[in-house]
């Protein structure tokens, strides 16, 4: 039991919701700074994403070196990455060697599903109860979630999807075991990163892979490559300065490139296009890179939008399937892909791409697709259907303030206070939570930067002999609104992305994440040094 600033016994000073990289370090932290913690996972395992997401293919879109935590000097000098993008197996081990390194497994209950918390105001306290493995109620000073952002698989509600006859999988929930398409007719539906990676490697496999398409996607080769002993020891004798630089950096990785200073109209056609070549060849998200104002005016968009279209024109023999596979909205404000191969794919006999962009899928059947009136006969069907992303896992469990749950306190749409607190939701944290940087950025770099804050915060109000913090309405409000004047200066909102809500039917448009990481540091930064602005304490 622990007993630690006010008078209510409770069972821990804070429950941590989730072991994947943002509960990790929850943990850890709250251990050192002194408080009680346990956390519940509902897999068997830590890792969160990298432990659900075992689809073929599945690797980080962030360089190895970057997508890694930088809070122990001595763990990012041991540890040794073998290529420059991790794929989802060596992440997972990466995510378990730190469980291990920090004995971090027994304040964990694995394979345990945290179903609601209600916070009580009179003791102020969380009541929270679990099902699974540790079935249980636990009191706790505060909840902090650490749920992750794509962590609830979006199945489309497409009819007689229950009815297929073949092995069904998504790519959110891979199964453990191997999966061999040898031999197979193949239906993947979703041509977001998850299909991009999956779908190359598929097509190898099967006998015939069927795509289908409702929404054409821009990806840029990763380059992928193993790392050399020489440039892993050239990151590490570095490894602060590249930090530091990243934390100065809009999505916080990316500090070995050079990026642009200027806006892409600035240069002639030819510069510019030379400039895109020297980035496409050099692979990932530094496409985007070459000058400021890519995804703030449409016209220099457009510039690198058409460069992608070039080359899937160059890369994709028959010009039909070009065409169909060529987007027309806004580069980058549908989450950028990385791919290995993915328009070559398409040159492939067995490989056929289904448009089914102005027909949908009309149902699935017993036997396998019919979309625009053409059965598609299958052995397998891959949903690639991406998540509810940001909220879908929050909402799962019915998390209750003294008035108001947050299903209603979010049932127009997420609204929160820095991304990490809720009006009407008190001792209530989230990390990476809507309205922060959060998937706009490298996502370790967030999670540490707010489970350092959460950490910052619970050690004042210990000192302060506070027991109750919440986000002040009007600073909720304030924030909501900065939120969207930040995104609407921006070409993010202008298509159908999951930053939307939008591949959810129903789900209300709100988009969720805080573009730039550098300002939103120094905001919270201010928050904190400024006795917790915006939030009220008792
Ligand atoms: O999901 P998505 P994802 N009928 O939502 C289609 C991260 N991630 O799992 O575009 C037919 O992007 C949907 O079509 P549309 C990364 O942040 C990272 O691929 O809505 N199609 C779309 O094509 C990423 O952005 C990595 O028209 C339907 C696809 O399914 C995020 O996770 C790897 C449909 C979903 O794409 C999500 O990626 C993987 C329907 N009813 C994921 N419903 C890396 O680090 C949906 N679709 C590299």
């Amino acid at each position: 039991m622990s007993n630690q600033g006010n008078n209510a016994a409770v069972d821990y000073d804070v429950v941590v919701i989730g072991a994947g990289f943002g509960g990790m370090y929850m943990l850890y932290k709250l251990r050192e700074l002194g408080f009680s913690a346990r956390a519940f996972e509902v897999a068997d395992d830590v890792g969160g994403t990298w432990y659900w997401n075992r689809y073929p293919g599945a690797r980080c879109d962030v360089e190895s070196v970057e997508y890694s935590y930088s809070f122990d000097p001595q763990l990012q000098q041991d540890w040794v990455w073998t290529e420059r993008y991790a794929a989802q197996p060596e992440i997972l081990r990466y995510a378990q060697h730190v469980a291990d390194r920090f004995d971090l497994r027994r304040d964990i209950s694995f394979t345990t599903r945290v179903e609601e918390a209600q916070f009580d105001d009179a003791t102020a306290t969380w009541t929270v109860r679990t099902g699974g493995t540790d079935e249980r109620t636990v009191r706790s000073r505060f909840l902090v979630s650490a749920v992750g952002c794509l962590s609830s698989a979006n199945w489309p509600n497409i009819p007689g999807r229950e009815s297929f006859a073949g092995d069904t999988y998504h790519t959110g929930q891979w199964p453990h075991h191997e999966v061999d398409f040898t031999g197979k007719v193949v239906g993947v539906i979703g041509t977001g990163s998850s299909g991009i990676q999956s779908i190359p490697i598929i097509a190898r496999q099967a006998e015939h892979l069927y795509v289908f398409q409702r929404t054409p996607n821009y990806t840029v080769p990763a380059h992928n490559r193993p790392l050399t002993p020489d440039e892993l020891a050239d990151v590490k004798a570095r490894y602060d300065a590249i930090r530091e630089k990243n934390r100065t950096l809009s999505g916080g990785f990316g500090a070995q490139y050079e990026r642009g200073e200027i806006g892409a109209m600035e240069v002639p056609d030819d510069v510019r296009d030379a400039e895109y070549e020297k980035r496409w060849q050099i692979g990932g998200f530094n496409l985007l890179g070459g000058y400021t104002d890519i995804i703030l005016s449409k016209e220099s968009n457009e510039t690198a939008a058409q460069f992608v279209r070039r080359k899937i024109g160059e890369i994709v023999h028959d010009p039909a399937v070009a065409a169909a596979l060529t987007p027309d909205h806004v580069i980058g404000c549908k989450r950028l892909c990385i791919d290995t191969g993915y328009y070559e794919t398409f040159n492939r006999p067995n490989v056929t791409l289904v448009d089914i962009h102005d027909t949908g899928i009309d149902e699935i059947t017993p036997s396998g697709v019919r979309a625009g009136g053409t059965d598609y006969a299958l052995d397998a069907l891959v949903f690639a259907t991406g998540f509810d992303a940001m909220t879908g896992s929050l909402l799962k469990m019915d998390i209750r303030g003294p008035e108001v749950s947050l299903r209603e306190a979010w049932a127009a749409g997420p609204r929160t206070y820095l991304g990490l607190g809720v009006h009407g939701i008190p001792n209530f944290f989230v990390i990476t939570g809507p309205g922060s940087p959060s998937v706009l950025t490298n996502m370790i770099m967030s999670i540490e930067q707010h489970v350092e804050w959460i950490g910052d915060c619970l050690v004042a109000m210990r000192d302060g002999g506070h027991a109750r913090i919440e986000a002040t309405e009007p600073a909720q409000d304030q924030w909501v609104d900065y939120v969207n004047m930040v995104a609407s200066m921006t070409l993010f909102p202008t298509c159908n992305s999951w930053y939307l809500g939008a591949n959810v039917p129903g789900k209300t448009r709100v988009f969720m994440p805080l573009p730039g990481l550098p300002p939103y540091r120094e905001q919270c930064d201010a928050v904190a040094a400024n006795g917790y602005e915006g939030f009220a304490l008792a």
